[in-house]
């Protein structure tokens, strides 16, 4: 492969590895969020931001999509939380002066840590072509040069507009308005290489690409099964509900390659046990899965139940559900009596006992929810695993009652809502019509191209301006050599960004940088102060008010940038308010109310205390909009990776010090690791056959059909408990490695979770080539 890989960590990444712990949160998790908030905002901005978030009258937490419980704390924050929040609050900033003194050769030289820690973004920049430095441009400067470049294209479809899940609702809407007007459907999303697979899988099974339960249903839930998941640093608030949950009688379940000590054991900062006591055991079996392994796990499971229910028919499946509500039964569990269990040990790695204790505590369970993540998301198969979870729910009428039903923890805080808005390159029908109709102009019906389709065209020659609304597009995406090639070959690149990214200094001929405001400041329209709303990961929609002041005053809000861009490139002519809109969110709001169903009364309902919960056919009424107008069973054949001899199969996921690409710290406390990120863990016997001892250092090559050897040079080895065969390694360090084509049938999505590696001793073992000081 041509090209160098970005750059590392500039400190010395030299990771200390120490015991796993066992347990989550507790007060060394409180002390971690106050420290690293300090950090960065000082004593007193830390006290007045920490206790809006998440607040009725405050702003929405920036880190994940998990809801708000009902009665609130005072402090209804978790670590992760707090170290979002500091990230965007504070008082460092970028200004123009930074550029001039860092060519942007210099910037591409330094890691993604060393840019985001240089703190807020304060002005627009510019990088004409040729230039070596951005340099200061004024707001009206930088919208004529994306209209010019954006008018100068053979079409629309040159164009690229990609956006990542922090977006607001209203910013959302007007985005997509405006990429629609302009005439084009290329609007991918992180949610591309996020829960697309849980979309894709949910739509055609149950009618409705999102999860069906409420917190409220945690807490009823019987069972709950937690699989591919790691809320303990991802959704820490989660482990919350889970101990609710536990409360009131659930058992837990957790299906995962790595024991994650949030799931072993919960310390509550909010209540005296989780403070005094050792907390809230949280798993009542762990099943130690290969990657790879939940659909022929979820088929096993099924199996037994069908045969259950064979012996004794009527007592194991829920009949009357099964007739009334689901189609295609017969042919489903035909498919699972020819179940081979030869198959199933070894695509799981899980003796039959598990599987069987699994069985019973199924059985004893009236209702079941299952919970997952990118665990599941992000392999080849992972829509077929996924409607096998949704199989699973189904014969015992899991759906559509209290306690029950699918959970796809959603990432982005407002990633579900940015889709909703109808951020989305293949749209339905429904929704353009609504708004032809609402705007009087003829939306493309074409379907657009998701982030993997994006890189190819932007590598093809095929798309030629790129602009995004958030994220970090070239750091997330897959085949980081490819992507960042890609990526040079565009005109130009625009980000709107709050903090200084690896995708600002890998650019087209000419890039801009447009600095916006973030959830946690103050938005003053000439309409008067302003709110946005968002949608968690459970479909309740809320208002977002931030209160601090702007971090510096050339800032513009994310719907006024989409705005006055939009009238630069559409002109007078446009047939959307834009002025109006900016000017005052209510009248984005209404415009939604008319175009996007359970949105009726939208700016009454969203000033309600706590918002509101969107309509969800199956868990509201057992309706499902699917092509049958039932629930369908889906009897797909089982995969899973195969992995050469002498090779492992590698996941990529998150330390607890990371917010996806924006990375907070070095340490990953709760697997023992510190002060590094470029560690590979993997099961001390792969280790000794394949011949590498803990604390030596290995480069990670991916082997790939294409012939072409993707590197990643100098992690350290960590002996760790992982399944057999398996190795984990943080992501975008590893992003070098998933290939552009691989990805998730159905729903295109990078299958990060699963690349087949093998291991080579590093040159110079602890001073990889790659590292900068
Ligand atoms: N602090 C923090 N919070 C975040 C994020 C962050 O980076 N930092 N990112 C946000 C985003 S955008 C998202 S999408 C979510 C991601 O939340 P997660 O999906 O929890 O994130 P990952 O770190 O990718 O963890 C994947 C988990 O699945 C397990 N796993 C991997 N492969 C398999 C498999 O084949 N089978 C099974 N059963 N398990 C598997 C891994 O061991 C790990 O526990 O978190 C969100 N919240
Ligand atoms: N190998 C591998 N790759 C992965 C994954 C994986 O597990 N493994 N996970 C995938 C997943 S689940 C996801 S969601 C993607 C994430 O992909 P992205 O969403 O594109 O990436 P982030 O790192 O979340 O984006 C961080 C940047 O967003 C900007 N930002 C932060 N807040 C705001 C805001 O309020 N407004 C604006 N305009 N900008 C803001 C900041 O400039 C920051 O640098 O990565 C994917 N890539
Ligand atoms: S669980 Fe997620 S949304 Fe809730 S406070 Fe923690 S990071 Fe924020
Ligand atoms: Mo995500």
């Amino acid at each position: 492969m041509a090209g160098k890989p970005p750059a590392h960590d500039p400190v010395q990444d030299a990771p200390r590895v120490g015991a796993p712990q066992h347990a989550a949160a507790g007060l060394t998790a409180v002390a971690q969020s106050l420290r690293i908030a300090q950090r960065q905002m000082g004593v007193t901005r830390t006290a007045l931001t920490l206790l809006k978030v998440n607040q009725e009258d405050g702003f929405d937490c920036p880190g994940c999509a998990w809801p708000e419980p009902g009665k609130r704390h005072r402090a209804e924050f978790c670590e992760n939380g707090a170290k979002a929040v500091a990230e965007e609050a504070t008082l460092r900033r970028v200004t123009p002066e930074f550029f001039a003194r860092h060519p942007v050769a210099d910037l591409a030289r330094r890691s993604g840590y060393w840019l985001g820690q240089q703190g807020r973004l304060t002005e627009p920049m510019y990088l004409p072509q040729g230039a070596d430095s951005y340099q200061p441009v004024p707001w009206d400067r930088a919208f004529e040069i994306i209209a010019d470049e954006l008018r100068a294209l053979d079409g629309p479809d040159e164009a690229v507009f990609y956006t990542s899940g922090r977006t607001s609702n209203e910013a959302a809407f007007l985005y997509q308005l405006f990429a629609r007007e302009f005439g084009t459907n290329n609007l991918p999303d992180c949610s591309n290489m996020c829960h697309e697979s849980s979309g894709s899988a949910l739509t055609e099974t149950l009618g409705v690409g999102k999860g069906s339960v409420l917190l409220e249903d945690l807490y009823q839930a019987d069972l709950i099964i937690v699989a591919g998941q790691n809320p303990g640093t991802n959704h820490p608030r989660m482990l919350s509900a889970l101990e609710k949950a536990k409360e009131s009688g659930a058992r837990i379940v957790t299906v995962n390659p790595l024991p994650e000590a949030g799931l072993e054991r919960f310390k509550n900062p909010q209540n005296a046990k989780g403070l005094a006591a050792g907390g809230t055991a949280l798993s009542d079996l762990f099943l130690h899965i290969r990657l790879g392994g939940d659909q022929a796990l979820f088929r096993a499971l099924n199996a037994l139940l069908i045969e259950a229910d064979d012996s004794a028919p009527g007592t194991v499946l829920d009949r009357d559900f099964i007739d009334r509500y689901t189609h295609g039964y017969e042919e489903f569990a035909a498919a699972a009596r020819a179940v081979d269990r030869e198959e199933t040990r070894t695509a799981t790695g899980l003796p039959d006992e598990s599987v069987d204790e699994l069985l019973r505590m199924v059985l004893e369970a009236r209702s079941v929810v299952v919970c997952w993540a990118m665990g599941l998301t992000q392999h080849k198969h992972a829509v077929p695993t996924i409607r096998e979870v949704v199989n699973f729910l189904l014969l015992r009428g899991n759906v559509g009652r209290p306690g029950a039903g699918v959970c796809p923890v959603r990432g982005h805080s407002n990633v579900q809502g940015d889709r909703t808005m109808g951020i989305f390159e293949r749209p339905a029908p429904a929704f353009l019509d609504a708004l032809e109709r609402e705007f009087g102009f003829a939306p493309p019906r074409e379907h657009g191209y998701d982030v993997v389709r994006a890189i190819r065209a932007l590598r093809d020659g095929d798309a030629k301006v790129f602009l995004a609304m958030g994220g970090n597009f070239v750091a997330a995406s897959p085949d980081t050599l490819v992507t960042e090639a890609a990526m040079r070959r565009a005109r130009l690149t625009v980000h709107v960004s709050t903090k200084l990214n690896r995708s600002h200094v890998v650019t087209g001929a000419r890039a801009l940088i447009l600095p916006t405001l973030g959830r946690t400041e103050k938005d003053v329209q000439a309409g008067g102060a302003q709110f946005v709303t968002v949608e968690d990961s459970m479909g309740m929609v809320h208002a977002s008010r931030g209160s601090l002041a702007l971090s510096s005053p050339h800032l513009l809000s994310e719907p006024a940038i989409v705005c006055r861009l939009a009238r630069a490139v559409l002109g007078p002519d446009s047939v959307v308010p834009w002025e109006a809109m900016a000017a005052d969110y209510d009248r984005v709001r209404d415009a939604v109310s008319r175009v996007v169903p359970g949105f009726e009364d939208f700016n009454t309902k969203v000033r309600a205390p706590g918002g509101f919960t969107l309509p969800h056919g199956p868990r509201d009424s057992r309706t499902f909009p699917t092509a049958t107008g039932k629930a369908n069973f889906t009897a797909a054949p089982i995969e899973y990776p195969r992995v050469p001899q002498g090779r492992l199969l590698l996941q990529t996921l998150r330390s607890h010090d990371q917010y996806n690409t924006t990375i907070y710290g070095l340490d990953d406390r709760y697997r023992g690791i510190k002060d590094g990120r470029r560690v590979v863990l993997i099961h001390p016997d792969d280790g000794r056959d394949l011949g590498f001892a803990d604390g030596t250092y290995a480069d990670l090559v991916a082997e790939w059909t294409d012939g072409a050897e993707r590197r990643a040079e100098g992690f350290r080895v960590v002996h760790y408990p992982t399944a057999r065969g398996c190795a984990a390694a943080y992501y975008p360090e590893t992003n070098v490695l998933v290939p552009l084509d691989h990805t998730a049938d159905t729903s295109n999505t990078p299958a990060s979770k699963s690349v087949v590696i093998r291991l080579e001793p590093t040159a110079v073992p602890g001073a990889p080539a790659t590292r900068r000081p």
